[in-house]
This record gives structure tokens, sequence and C-alpha cells, in this order.
């Protein structure tokens, strides 16, 4: 069993995180209406054969002392620390990591150094070029590089209202957990040079990233048109109870793209494959076969895929 932490100040967004997470769709009018967490309130969930306990650390002032003032009790034997701090909350930059140096020199008394993500949460979409936001941010990421001598530390910039922001950053700090991951995006990157494709990705059940390959300069709007395609696609399998699920889209600029989603199945663990190739209007039958080629990688995959499962 290994356990996860959801710490940072009352407000930050931690419980909206862990919902959206859940949910994947559906979730923004509960996130709107969230109330704040008493103490700390935990899930389970299993990924990649793992047991997970998530705990999210309510933020408000009494639950940090209580946290603080027992620190042992409350902060100890966490295998991976998600840090939220609400990026639009310049006010409380320096109260946040304040916070934050309590916890990490308690976490050293203790010798214990889980890796930390440190997520710049609230970073919406209609204001992530903000070049405040950015300038300020910034400036915080330089002050935290003094842990780095101690901690691994990552940072992330999330928002609920960008959904792919929030699976990358927990599933990239999932992945600090299993070593031989990023075996996964290795061999993708190899496909693709054979398939000149636009983007491979491995996902487990719940949405979590076992492995991921963009082509360079896939530009943000792009990806995220894709993985809302990708959603929609799972939920149709879901729904229709498929194994296979197969589209052809286009990107704002008219240029077109197919794609399938494939179930694949490791005893009794599910995984979907998403696979996308730029279309090739002039000669479909060859797009039709890349996709089609895509099946004889999965050998390989499968042999990584069982190496990592535990
Ligand atoms: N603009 C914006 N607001 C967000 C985002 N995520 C969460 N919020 C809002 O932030 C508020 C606080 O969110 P919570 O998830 O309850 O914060 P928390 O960190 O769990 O707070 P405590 O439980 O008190 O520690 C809610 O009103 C959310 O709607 C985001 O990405 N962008
Ligand atoms: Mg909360």
């Amino acid at each position: 069993m290994r356990k996860l932490g959801f710490l940072g100040l009352d407000n930050a967004g931690k419980t909206s995180i862990i919902t959206a997470i859940t949910k994947r769709f559906g979730f923004e009018e509960e996130v709107i209406k969230m109330m704040p967490t008493r103490r700390i309130a935990r899930d389970a969930f299993k990924f990649l054969g793992i047991e997970f306990i998530r705990m999210d650390f309510g933020g408000q002032t009494q639950y940090r002392e209580e946290y603080l003032k027992n620190p042992t009790r409350h902060l100890s034997g966490i295998d991976l620390i998600y840090y939220v701090i609400d990026a639009q909350d310049y006010d409380r930059y320096v109260q946040t990591i304040d916070y934050l140096d309590e916890i990490l020199l308690h976490l050293k008394e203790e010798q214990e150094y889980p890796p930390m993500c440190i997520l710049f949460h609230k970073f919406d979409p209609e204001i992530n070029r903000d070049l405040e936001l950015n300038q300020r941010t910034l400036t915080i990421k330089q002050a935290l590089m003094r842990y780095s001598t101690d901690f691994d530390i990552f940072f992330f910039e999330t928002s609920i209202y960008d959904i792919k922001s929030i699976m990358d950053a927990f599933s990239s700090g999932l992945s600090l957990l299993f070593e031989k991951m990023e075996m996964v995006s290795q061999l993708f990157a190899e496909i693709s040079k054979n398939y000149n494709s636009v983007l491979i990705a491995l996902f487990d059940s719940r949405g979590f990233t076992i492995g991921e390959y963009y082509r360079p300069h896939l530009q943000l709007h792009e990806k995220v048109r894709i993985y809302k395609k990708y959603l929609e696609a799972q939920k149709k399998i879901l729904s229709e109870n498929r194994t296979l699920y197969e589209f052809s889209d286009k990107y704002e600029n008219g240029e077109r793209y197919s794609g399938l989603v494939e179930v694949l199945k490791f005893g009794n663990l599910e995984f979907y494959l998403l696979f996308v190739v730029e279309e090739d209007i002039e000669n479909l039958e060859r797009t039709v076969e890349i996709l089609n080629k895509i099946e004889s990688a999965k050998p390989q995959m499968e042999n990584i895929i069982f190496q990592i499962i535990q």
C-alpha cells in the first residue's frame, strides 16, 4: 500500500483536483459548491495492481496547526506529496511557502524524502499567458529550488478547466513510484518513428497515463482537442461494451487526423491504447493500414506492462 498526500492552504483547490481526477467529466458543478475539507479526507484506489490511499489534508488554519503540532502522526509515511498552491492568490504566497517549509522541515528531521509535485493551480486557460502570473510563479519556483538538494521537486501548472493538465500532473507523480514506467513512453517514441504518428498513449481504466508520446510541436489546443476526443471514445466504449473505437476529426485549421482507442486486457486489469495519425486525404487506405500496423507493436507493449505490474 502506498500513501499520497495532498497538502496546501485552504481554498487552494485540493479537493477540486481530487474530484476532477475521480470523475473526469461532469464535475464542474460539484467543484463550484465545494465545502472546506475537515481534517483529513481519505479514499483508496488501485493503480497497476497497487493499492493507494489518497489523503486530502484540509488546509484551514486549525487543521494545519494540528498537523504541525503532531507531525509524526499526520505527515510521516507519505510516499508522494502533491502540494497545491492557488497561483492566483498572490497575497498568500508567503503563507503557503511557510507552510511548505514547516512540512519539509519535519520530513527532513524524520529523514523521509518523498517526491514533491508542486501544483500551481487555478492556472486557468484564459489567464495562463498572463505576464504577472507567470512572473510571480517563476519567482516562487526559483525560491523553492532551495529544497531540491534534499527533495525531488517537480512543478506543474494545473486548472480544473483543463482536465488534461490535472491528469498529467497526477500521472507524472504516480510514475515516480514505478521505476519502469518510463519504458512505455520510450517504446512509443520508438514506434512513432515508423508510423509518423501524432500521438500514442496508454491509459489505465481511470485515465491515468502509463506512457505517452506526442509529436514535438503539437500545439496545446490540438492536444486538448485530441484528449476530448479520447474521453468521448472511452465513454462510448464503456456504454456500448466495445473493445475498439475508431474516429476521424479535424483541427481548427481544417487538417484531419484519424485515431483509434483499443482496450487491452492484462489479467483483470484494463488499459486503453490511444493511437492517432495524420489523415492522408489522398490515400485513406494508407491511414487504415497504419492504424492496423499498431497491432504488430502490441506484443512489445504487453511485455513492458507485465514488467511494470507488480
Ligand atoms: N478558477 C479556479 N477555481 C478553482 C480551481 N480549482 C478549484 N477552484 C475553486 O477553489 C475553491 C476551493 O476549492 P477546494 O477544492 O475546496 O479547496 P481545498 O484546497 O480543498 O480547500 P480546503 O479543503 O479548505 O483545504 C472552490 O470554490 C473551487 O471552485 C481552478 O482550477 N480554477
Ligand atoms: Mg478540501
